[in-house]
């Protein structure tokens, strides 16, 4: 972000609410309507703060708000083609609903939890858009081995050494043999999609060689279960290690 903003690339500039006031106590907040506990964000300085900036025509003003449409990397996307972004950072109960309905474009959401204000999440929202304007990334133009470029979750990368107390890198990796290297890559982005992120999995749509893969994998899936079978060892826990917070428990199906 500090090159980004070194190269001209990216300017990010704080605006202070409180300047915008013009009551004593420069308050930005004030008790809601109706009653109840806690304050809500005052639309007058919010208002004013927007119209000072005289915004270019497909400038975005969006909300920080747990009430938001989840942050994805497509609204990132959508976001880095505006000319100017104004985030609009509440703390308190939230904004004056005429800030919704009359100035915001968009009101985003970073995550189901609730922090003290929108300032991280607005943080979140200029590194996720400023990755994306071209000469901002080492990588240039388009970014095809993100997490999420095609829906799916990344697989997994080491790097030496081949052995690291004993853990070592998956044999095809050292093998050299590309395309086997990389039908093992897809497969790990199921495996670890299907098993983490039952969301995403459910959204994807697989290319015609993705349909390949699977159905390799399916037919490997039942000759497992057979061979366990035989055996007599398959119960449901080896099958399915899955309901678990461990990152490291997706099963090998
Ligand atoms: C953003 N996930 C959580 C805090 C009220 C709109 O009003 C409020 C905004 C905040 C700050 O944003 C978040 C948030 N995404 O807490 C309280």
């Amino acid at each position: 972000m500090k090159r980004a903003q070194e190269s001209g690339k990216v300017e990010v500039v704080a605006h202070d609410l409180r300047d915008f006031t013009t009551d004593k106590h420069r308050s930005t907040d004030d008790t809601p309507y109706g009653g109840g506990a806690g304050m809500v964000m005052r639309p007058g300085p919010i208002f004013d703060a927007v119209e000072a900036l005289d915004l270019e025509p497909g400038s975005r003003v969006v909300m920080m708000s747990p009430q938001g449409k989840p942050f994805t990397q497509a609204i990132a996307g959508e976001l880095s083609a505006a000319p100017r972004l104004v985030l609009l950072c509440g703390h308190y109960e939230g904004f004056d609903e005429r800030v919704r309905e009359h100035l915001a474009t968009d009101e985003v959401s970073v995550g189901d939890y609730v922090l003290t204000g929108g300032e991280l999440p607005a943080l979140v929202v200029i590194d996720a858009v400023a990755r994306l304007i071209p000469g901002v990334l080492g990588n240039e133009g388009s970014h095809p081995n993100d997490s999420f470029s095609d829906g799916l979750l990344e697989h997994p990368h080491y790097t030496r050494p081949p052995d690291f107390r004993g853990w070592t890198v998956p044999d095809v990796l050292l093998s050299g043999n590309h395309a086997e290297i990389a039908k093992w890559r897809r497969k790990e982005q199921f495996r670890r999609t299907q098993s983490r992120r039952p969301d995403l999995w459910a959204a994807f749509v697989p290319s015609k060689s993705d349909l390949k893969i699977l159905d390799d994998k399916k037919a490997k899936r039942s000759s497992k279960r057979e061979r366990a079978s035989d055996e007599t060892r398959s119960s449901p826990e080896e099958l399915n290690q899955e309901n678990t917070l461990d990152a490291s428990a997706d099963s090998g199906n």
